[in-house]
């Protein structure tokens, strides 16, 4: 091995787990759980908001753990959103930015919120680093299940 530590390493992900820098550019309620078009619309449309409310977009911290996302204000620390895993239902990178994606969190009983982030770095590393969370967490349910049937 390289020393670089697995991908799809659990470890990777527990304690605060991964971390990245970003902006939130705002969160919107949307009709439907999943859909590329929609996500692109919402993105949009929060870019759009913030131009014209003339504010500065908040500073992020991004923590990506195997017990959610966690959205943290950059200066105090401050937990502003907390993201099980399991209720976030998509995710899309930003046809137009590089810098920017999004994702809906939510369930049918609550509704469906788009959150728009800004990302200090290319957004595809957030993106794929939380793609990566996906897989460990799948695995790890699977693995618990075949212990459960034994
Ligand atoms: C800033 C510039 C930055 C942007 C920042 C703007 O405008 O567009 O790129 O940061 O957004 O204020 P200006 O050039 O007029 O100073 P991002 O690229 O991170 O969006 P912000 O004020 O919301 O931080």
């Amino acid at each position: 091995k390289n020393g670089k530590k697995d991908k799809n390493e659990p470890s990777r992900f527990m304690g605060e787990g991964v971390s990245f820098k970003a902006k939130l550019i705002g969160i919107l309620e949307v009709a439907e759980a999943r859909g590329d078009r929609m996500c692109q619309d919402a993105l949009a449309d929060l870019k759009m908001a913030i131009r014209a409310a003339g504010e500065h977009k908040q500073r992020i911290t991004i923590n990506i753990a195997i017990d959610g996302l966690r959205l943290r204000d950059e200066k105090t620390g401050d937990c502003l959103y907390h993201h099980l895993v399991h209720k976030i239902s998509f995710i899309a990178q930003d046809m137009t930015d590089p810098r920017a994606f999004g994702y809906i969190f939510g369930s049918p009983d609550t509704g469906h919120r788009f959150f728009g982030i800004k990302t200090d770095k290319a957004a595809s590393q957030v993106v794929e680093c939380i793609r990566d969370l996906f897989q460990v967490v799948f695995a790890l349910k699977n693995r618990e299940q075949h212990i459960e049937q034994q």
